[in-house]
């Protein structure tokens, strides 16, 4: 070929770049088919924080465990979850993870360590130091993340949680996304302290970074995953963003100022990590090229989840109420 490799740190921007663009299309996709009322349900776009999920996702292997929260599309895409039975799932099809039953907020895939999306503030926590204690008691050597936002911060479960994983010195990470807003309320509005402080109180080690800045963000994910496989406990990263889009799909976002959405939207992670490839040495040729092929990608995947059969009328309840046979009496 004439040429030399990229160097190492180039390649790995193209890779955290071409993963936030699979989040960033995925969503985008999904934004629109929920416009044209092809999903059922609410869905809650993570647009403008795919720095979060893919930082912490490159420190992380397989095995690891993930909990979700309400807004976790990226999380599930970043840990490897199939195209397919994601976009199935959210448009309640069949062959879609949950057979098409759980929809946005319930996405798990158990092969991959997604433990699963969750609609209640809050509840990824124990399900994650659980997980964690699992992992401890097992020895596997994996380690359990929760992704949480800074809404879950005032939620009592949050302390627990803190509170056992630095007491059994578990292998935990706590990454919280502080995007500055829980539903129509800004954080300043409902915390009497900062998640940094809130570690500190539980003797936790905490760390802070810019939570749009994907290289930062998998440096300090890398840095953290590392002690805590090392059997050093848990750790909590605050990772400082914003969201853009609204709570929910068609939230107007009438509580805002215009001009919180712009600042969001000019610090965009993707095209941050985009100007970084660029002055690494990546030609646009590539760029370019990484975003067509994903954007193949998340065409396939959406063909094949419109084209995916409804689950039987007669499945619909299963495994949602128990069999009343099954009841104590
Ligand atoms: C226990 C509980 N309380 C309230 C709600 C309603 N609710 C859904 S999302 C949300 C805000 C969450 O904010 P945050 O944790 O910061 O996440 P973000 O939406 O900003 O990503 C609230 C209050 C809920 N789902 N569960
Ligand atoms: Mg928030």
């Amino acid at each position: 070929m004439g040429r030399t490799d990229p160097p190492s740190a180039t390649s790995q921007l193209l890779e955290l770049y071409r993963a936030m663009r699979l989040v960033r299309e995925a969503e985008e996709r999904l934004g629109a088919l929920f416009a044209d009322g092809e999903i059922p349900g609410f869905i809650h776009l993570s647009i403008g924080q795919e720095a979060v999920s893919v930082g912490v996702a490159a420190a992380l292997q397989q095995h690891d465990t993930l909990a979700s929260n309400h807004r976790g599309h990226g999380h599930a895409i970043a840990k490897g979850l199939d195209l397919d039975r994601f976009f199935l799932e959210i448009l309640g099809k069949r062959d879609g993870y949950c057979r098409g039953r759980g929809g946005s907020m319930h996405v798990a895939d158990m092969t991959v360590g997604m433990l699963g999306a969750n609609g209640i503030v809050g509840a990824g926590l124990p399900i994650a130091v659980g997980s964690a204690l699992a992992h401890k008691l097992r020895r596997t050597g994996h380690i359990a993340v929760v992704f949480f936002g800074d809404g879950a911060m005032a939620e009592g479960v949050l302390h627990e949680s803190l509170n056992l994983a630095q007491l059994w010195t578990l292998p935990v990470l706590f990454v919280c996304e502080n995007n500055g807003w829980s539903e129509f309320t800004e954080a300043a509005r409902q915390l009497a302290t900062d998640p940094q402080r809130m570690a500190a109180a539980y003797s936790m080690r905490a760390l802070q970074v810019d939570g749009n800045d994907v290289v930062a963000v998998a440096a300090a994910a890398r840095m953290a995953v590392a002690q805590i496989r090392a059997g050093e406990g848990p750790c909590l990263l605050e990772c400082k963003t914003r969201r853009v889009r609204g709570h929910y799909e068609g939230d107007a976002q009438k509580y805002r100022d215009a001009g919180d959405i712009a600042t969001a939207l000019r610090n965009d992670p993707l095209v941050r990590c985009e100007v970084q490839a660029i002055a690494a040495g990546a030609p646009q040729e590539t760029i370019d090229a990484i975003k067509a092929e994903i954007a193949d990608r998340v065409d396939a995947a959406v063909a094949t989840a419109r084209s995916g059969a409804p689950p039987a009328p007669v499945d619909a309840f299963a495994d949602v109420y128990s069999p009343t046979h099954e009841l104590p009496s």
